[in-house]
């Protein structure tokens, strides 16, 4: 074990009150209330400015939440060996501070699921942790549903089901992951304190829904480059703008970059819902959206060949900019 010199705790208490204090301006972080009528224009303006935002007044059941957060509490407290037989992620599986096959690392620990199938749960009751994922990730499903018909009612895309109908096919290929963060006291020897729990980069999917419990660590990449802290929000979600959707609105949604550093003290659990188009999905600007003489900025893929050059990419990377038109 290290043994913390009083600099370096003082360091990080102070780290620690800068974080708190950006947590002052909230208003940075748009909020948008799904049950106010105006919601879509929020949604909008926030995929515009920010590729990210919070969700509130969501729909879906805390009580769905927290079931699943005490399975997946109960199955990271697992020794590591009982962990392993879940199976390495080949992509899907359990990892452990390895993330994807390229040299990634981080402070976390994982589970990795295909919404398409039943996962291959080793724990003591499976059976519970399943019925808990998959009412969860219904719940959710649901509700990413709903966002994305708001991004096209706001873009005036027709049909209205044009974006959710990707997530929504049998085919499609979304992906559900549960990460935990575990105090990182022990390891506080990197540069000023900070431990990166899951290194920065943007999602290849269309959306992303994420929940965490009340633990910060979440940051995203404003446009000028700076980082901010996201408050943490049990009650909440958080949407991010992913590479495909970038591509669908021809770069008028940016996908937004993130990143968690690890808390020294407290366990950061985060559930997230990765919604991913069919394989066989062309992914392309949608042509509703380009205005007069507007031009593709990105060569068409499907979202199979997108995803086959994102796993030989290191996390940072920008893995669009081989499907970009010169
Ligand atoms: C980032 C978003 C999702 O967590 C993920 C990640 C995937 C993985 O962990 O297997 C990747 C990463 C993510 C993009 C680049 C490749 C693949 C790790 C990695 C280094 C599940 C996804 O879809 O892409």
């Amino acid at each position: 074990m290290v043994i913390l010199s009083k600099p370096a705790i003082e360091q990080f208490s102070y780290i620690r009150n800068k974080q708190a204090a950006a947590a002052l301006f909230p208003p940075l972080i748009p909020i948008v209330d799904l049950s106010k009528p105006d919601s879509k224009h929020q949604i909008i303006k926030a995929c515009e400015e920010f590729g990210f935002f919070k969700v509130i007044n969501h729909g879906v059941p805390m009580e769905l939440i927290s079931r699943l957060e005490s399975e997946a509490t109960e199955f990271f407290s697992l020794p590591l060996c009982e962990k392993e037989k879940t199976g390495q992620p080949k992509p899907y599986g359990y990892g452990n501070k390895r993330i994807g096959s390229n040299g990634d690392v981080g402070w976390v620990e994982y589970l990795l699921l295909t919404t398409n199938q039943d996962p291959n749960l080793a724990t003591e009751n499976p059976e519970s942790f399943r019925v808990a994922l998959n009412k969860y990730m219904a719940a959710v499903k649901k509700m990413a549903c709903e966002i994305l018909e708001m991004v096209a009612d706001g873009l005036n895309i027709q049909p209205r089901n044009a974006l959710s109908k990707l997530m929504m096919d049998e085919q499609s290929d979304s992906v559900f992951r549960l990460n935990h963060y575990p105090p990182c006291l022990d390891v506080l020897q990197s540069l000023n304190g900070n431990v990166i729990g899951f290194g920065e980069h943007t999602d290849p999917q269309i959306i992303s829904v994420l929940r965490s419990n009340n633990t910060s660590g979440l940051q995203i990449s404003l446009r000028d480059g700076s980082w901010i802290s996201v408050p943490p929000d049990q009650y909440s979600f958080f949407i991010n703008v992913g590479d495909s959707l970038q591509v669908m609105t021809n770069g008028r949604f940016k996908s937004v970059k993130h990143r968690v550093m690890a808390n020294s003290v407290k366990s950061r659990l985060s559930m997230i819902y990765f919604c991913g188009p069919p394989l066989s999905e062309k992914i392309a600007p949608l042509p509703c959206l380009m205005k007069g003489d507007q031009q593709s900025l990105y060569k068409e893929f499907t979202w199979f060949e997108y995803k086959r050059s994102a796993y030989t990419s290191r996390l940072a990377d920008n893995r669009l900019m081989h499907f970009e038109k010169i």
